[in-house]
């Protein structure tokens, strides 16, 4: 089994190197793509310089969908480990244990939550996962009908492959990390209307009747959430609650 990592980015220039950093030191990835949509603040270059194979998708008007396509059609390997790029607190350590669960077969899906503290973090493994950090096979991927490939309803797509087929998911927590939300990158006012955008995306496939809420029923079905095996990192004295 061969494991790339595919990080779609736009505009990531604060966090590109260090979750590319994660992602090459991870010890089942053999080498990282970004895949770049026209970033304007050196994402690309970043990248590069950490030492990631960059993709620059040119004449597009963006769409996280495509990207995470572009990336999985420039490499041969028979898994990807699909890394958000906006992602903070995260290091190779998350992405082994995300990756170890995959690579041992106990799942066909492995995928990692980000920490929301202890109350949501007892929640959060049993919403219909739209978690950007997950490992699958590429047939998994490949199996998305193109025209179904949209923006951020990607992950809602992958999870209707892995339901359809009846597949095994795990599910980890990954201790101390979280990402840039839109408001952090765009501001409270655009960004909250991005936000917006995003989920009026995800609930127009259900309120169109396109996925079907049996779908996550039977996601949950496949579903073990299994302790992180990252352990939480110490936060410094006086340091306010986490993000
Ligand atoms: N290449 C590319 N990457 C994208 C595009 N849109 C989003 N991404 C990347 O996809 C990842 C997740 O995007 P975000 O906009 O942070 O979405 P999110 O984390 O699901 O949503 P928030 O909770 O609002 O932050 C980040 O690495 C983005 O840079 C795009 O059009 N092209
Ligand atoms: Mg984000």
């Amino acid at each position: 089994m061969t494991i790339d990592a595919v990080i779609p980015a736009r505009d990531e220039a604060p966090t590109i190197v260090a979750n590319v950093e994660a992602a090459s030191g991870c010890r089942f990835v053999r080498e990282v793509l970004v895949v770049d949509d026209g970033s304007t603040d050196g994402t690309a270059d970043r990248a590069r310089e950490a030492g990631a194979k960059v993709i620059a998708r040119t004449g597009s008007t963006g769409s996280k969908a495509h990207a995470m396509a572009a990336g999985v059609a420039a490499t041969d390997a028979s898994a990807v480990l699909f890394v958000d790029a906006d992602c903070t607190g995260l290091a190779a350590a998350h992405l082994d244990a995300v990756c170890e669960p995959f690579v041992a077969r106990r799942a066909a899906m492995s995928l990692g939550f980000f920490d929301y503290g202890p109350f949501w973090n007892r929640l959060v493994p049993w919403w219909p996962p739209l978690t950007g950090e997950r490992v699958l096979p590429r047939w998994v991927f490949e199996s998305i009908p193109a025209a179904k490939l949209d923006g951020y309803t990607v992950e809602v797509r992958i999870n209707e492959v892995i339901a359809e087929g009846r597949l095994p998911t795990v599910g980890r927590l990954m201790p101390g990390v979280y990402h840039r939300t839109k408001r952090d990158k765009l501001g409270r006012r655009a960004g909250l209307r991005a936000t917006w955008d995003m989920y009026r995306a995800l609930l127009g496939l259900v309120a169109s009747g396109d996925i079907r809420l049996r779908t996550y029923a039977t996601y949950l079905q496949g579903l073990t959430v299994e302790s992180p095996a990252v352990r939480r990192p110490a936060r410094p004295r006086g340091a306010g609650p986490p993000p």
